[in-house]
């Protein structure tokens, strides 16, 4: 079983050496979250700290008006159909197409047990049956590294969604590590449903957004792509929201052999905006790994230290609790005692327990019984009832003191500092290994 399991990892390091330098960045750091026994995922569970695995892939939110060609280009990314296109409305859910090694169709639940980042998803009324998941074995472009969601078509008016599709969206955006909306030249950006999220999305993921006039070979010449362009900004200028400096719109279209067009087509930006985020995001996950880490080892740590903290509060409560409990018995014990040799005789005393004894036990209540020789008589009874009351407070004291703090075994203890070493010895290092490597794959890709 051992060598199996031992071969399987074997395979699956060859595997992973074997991809492209990014991917098997992003994925050697999902294994290090992941992995069964080691990974910082269980061992911060185990501290009672909540981890979520990195995201393997990058996610593009694609939203926009209806027939915008959302789908058509992801189709064209993958190059592959997985999505139905046409002129109807064609998406009535979200889906999310990625790549896998087998081509296969996922319902909603299966989605949410695929992207745990995404389980809130079902806390929106309806969506969880208008999720789905295309897994494509497309191997085209980043695709590797890239998770489409793509979106209902957005349209005003009448028009009936069974979910709410604005918080939705609202959500996803924030999920979204690139927002992509298309403004096609018929729906332009006259759609108030559209305007309306995406005003709301750009106050707080606006570096994420990008704005695309689709289908632009549909806009006519030249001049009439143009005036499109100019009618989509002025309406998009009207919104205080959207209205900034720096806005660009690249203008692209699905390449088509048998209808060649002499519009401009920059659809190969959107594929290098992609390749540039899944750049940042191997950075960021990085940084995030050494977030992680840390995170453990200050948690372990506390843990350590909390326990060396409660392990002298124990020392500290058994002494000052034992001293009251002697206190609270011996005083009343040393009395009755004192009673009892002062109403026997001094012979009966030695020949019960000896001259030595007898005198020894005379020193240690001479001090009580001279205490309470000065005692009036009239008063005996009310002093004795306070001395026993003061007794029975020590004695509580000295049991409330003593409820000593719950210490962790031994075994746990190393357990602790297995963990917090072996994060800080092997994941840190680990980490600096792939920064140095990304760093150094960054600077010979720019020398090239
Ligand atoms: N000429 C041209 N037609 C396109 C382009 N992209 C998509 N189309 C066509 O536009 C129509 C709508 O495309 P879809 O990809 O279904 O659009 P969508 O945004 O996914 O639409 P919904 O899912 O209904 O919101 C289809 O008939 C496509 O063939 C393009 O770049 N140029
Ligand atoms: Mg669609």
């Amino acid at each position: 079983m051992a060598a199996r399991q031992k071969h399987r990892g074997a395979a699956n390091a060859a595997e992973t050496a074997a991809l492209p330098f990014n991917e098997r960045v992003l994925q050697e750091v999902y294994e290090l979250y992941t992995e069964q026994s080691n990974g910082l995922v269980p061992l911060a569970q185990g501290l009672g700290v909540h981890l979520l695995s990195p995201r393997k892939k990058i996610t593009v939110l694609i939203l926009g008006n209806h027939s915008a060609g959302k789908s058509s280009f992801i189709n064209w990314y993958i190059e592959e159909h997985v999505q139905r296109v046409g002129v109807a409305i064609e998406t009535r859910g979200f889906t999310f197409v990625t790549s896998g090694k087998h081509r296969e169709s996922l319902t909603g639940h299966a989605t949410l047990h695929l992207y745990p980042h995404f389980k809130s998803l079902q806390d929106f009324r309806g969506v969880s049956e208008y999720l789905s998941t295309e897994v494509s074995t497309s191997k085209q472009k980043g695709f590797n590294l890239v998770t489409f969601i793509d979106t209902p078509g957005l349209v005003d008016g009448d028009m009936k969604y069974p979910f709410e599709v604005d918080s939705v969206l609202q959500w996803l955006g924030e999920m979204a590590d690139l927002i992509f909306v298309y403004f096609d030249p018929m729906g332009q950006a006259l759609c108030k449903r559209t305007l309306n999220i995406v005003e709301r999305l750009n106050k707080s993921q606006g570096d994420k957004i990008r704005f695309y006039l689709s289908k632009a070979d549909e806009a006519g010449h030249e001049t009439d792509r143009q005036r499109v362009m100019m009618q989509i900004v002025q309406e998009l200028c009207k919104r205080p929201g959207l209205n900034k400096c720096g806005f660009e719109m690249p203008t692209i279209y699905i390449p088509n052999a048998n209808k060649p067009s002499r519009c401009l087509n920059q659809i190969d930006e959107v594929c290098l905006t992609i390749e540039k985020t899944i750049n940042q995001t191997v950075q960021t996950t990085l940084n995030q790994l050494g977030r992680d880490c840390e995170v453990i080892v200050n948690a372990a740590t506390q843990r350590l230290m909390q326990d060396c903290e409660a392990g002298m509060n124990n020392r500290r409560a058994i002494c000052l609790g034992g001293f009251l409990g002697l206190l609270g018995f011996f005083m009343p014990a040393t009395l009755f005692l004192g009673f009892i040799l002062t109403s026997i005789k001094d012979e009966t005393a030695v020949a019960l327990l000896g001259a030595d004894l007898t005198g020894l036990l005379h020193f240690m209540c001479a001090p009580l019984s001279w205490c309470w020789s000065l005692v009036p008589h009239d008063s005996q009874t009310m002093v004795l009832l306070l001395f026993l009351f003061i007794c029975i407070v020590l004695l509580l004291c000295a049991w409330f003191i003593c409820r000593l703090q719950q210490r962790l075994s031994r075994r746990e203890r190393r357990k602790l500092e297995g963990c917090r070493d072996y994060v800080n010895d092997v994941i840190c290092s680990k980490k600096k290994q792939l920064y140095e490597e990304y760093l150094q794959q960054s600077i010979g890709e720019q020398h090239c």
